[in-house]
């Protein structure tokens, strides 16, 4: 049986650490595509020496063209700038669109039956201008940001309890923005709700409030907290590593629900905008959106969201996309 082939358009940070989660887990064979010259080539081939120790057998190579993409399975999507001292949202939004724009007349040209994920910002117009421009089915395009969000929530979950993360489980939906909603109801460390188990630990629910308060925000700031640190780019470790685990439910047809950023047909009272939810990731993409009952808070929270990602698309809309 051929190895599966996964293609990476963008090979910068997010690239790079993609390309060698994905070699070291033998998902599958690796091309990577960038515009600037040699870059691609230079990072795979370093990839591709490690591969005796690592001890892979997937192939890594980079490439100036689109054709070489032929035949990929999964496309996954980090083109884009980001943004720069002085620039304002428009500016990255235009910049962006208009390299997404490009990814997406590529990709439809030479892999026209693969499935796409896409992490570059603004998330939520990138992931819709693809859909667009592209005119792929809608479950074969869907954006990352849920299942990074989620992991950044259920560490900061783990670490204030002493417990470990694979115990966590805890999601965020909405837009890839301040205004997406870690869901405190639904966390919980195998089946035990977190706030329980923080009453327990401060005895005091004003206090286990406080603190559940602070986590919520700190996972709503933190792509902001990892810039402010790098100083020179943001976070492309644990994006990278959110995306191999929806390429993987995906090729292996694992079925696992993942927040995802994906195209809503009246679900969550959303139609035809793409919007961070849970969704069942399988062989055919996205194969169901979760609907999950909110209460009147968090529904307040999600349609603030959606505001914002309706606005976004707008925007773009009105910039000519
Ligand atoms: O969770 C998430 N979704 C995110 C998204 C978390 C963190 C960062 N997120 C966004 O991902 C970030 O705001 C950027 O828009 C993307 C990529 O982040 P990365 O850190 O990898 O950016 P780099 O290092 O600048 O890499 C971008 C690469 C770079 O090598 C460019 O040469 C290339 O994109 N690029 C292109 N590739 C292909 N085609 C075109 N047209 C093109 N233009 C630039």
């Amino acid at each position: 049986m051929a190895r599966k082939k996964l293609a990476l358009i963008g090979g910068g940070q997010i690239g790079g650490v993609l390309a060698q989660i994905i070699a070291s887990k033998q998902l599958g064979d690796v091309v990577m595509f960038d515009v600037v010259e040699d870059l691609p080539q230079g990072k795979t081939l370093d990839i591709a020496e490690a591969s005796r120790i690592s001890g892979f057998d997937a192939k890594v190579t980079g490439t100036n063209d689109y054709k070489d993409i032929a035949g990929s399975d999964i496309v996954i999507i980090t083109a884009g700038i980001p943004r720069k001292p002085g620039m304002s949202r428009d500016d990255l939004l235009i910049t962006n669109a208009n390299i997404m724009k490009s990814v997406a007349e590529g990709v439809k040209k030479y892999a026209p039956n693969s499935i796409v994920i896409i992490i570059s910002n603004p998330l939520d117009a990138m992931v819709t201008l693809f859909q667009k421009v592209s005119g792929f089915p809608t479950n074969k395009v869907m954006g990352q940001a849920g299942m990074l969000d989620s992991s950044r929530f259920s560490s900061f979950i783990a670490w204030e309890l002493g417990v470990s993360v694979k115990d966590v489980n805890a999601m965020v939906l909405g837009g890839h923005g301040d205004t997406m909603v870690p869901l405190v109801r639904y966390a919980n460390v195998n089946g035990v709700p977190v706030m329980e188990m923080l009453e327990r630990k401060y005895k005091d629910k004003t206090k286990a409030e406080k603190v559940m308060k602070a986590m919520v925000d700190r996972t709503k700031q933190a792509g902001g907290e990892v810039v402010k640190l790098l100083k020179t780019g943001s976070a492309f470790f644990s994006p990278a590593a959110s995306a191999v685990a929806m390429a993987q439910s995906i090729l292996d047809d694992e079925k696992r629900v993942i927040a995802t950023c994906c195209y809503l047909n009246g679900e969550y009272g959303v139609k035809n905008y793409y919007l961070g939810v849970p969704a069942i990731l399988g062989e055919k993409g996205v194969e169901k959106v979760i609907e999950l009952s909110l209460d009147k808070d968090e529904q307040a929270a999600l349609d603030n969201s959606i505001k914002a990602v309706k606005n976004l698309t707008k925007e773009m809309a009105n910039l000519g996309f």
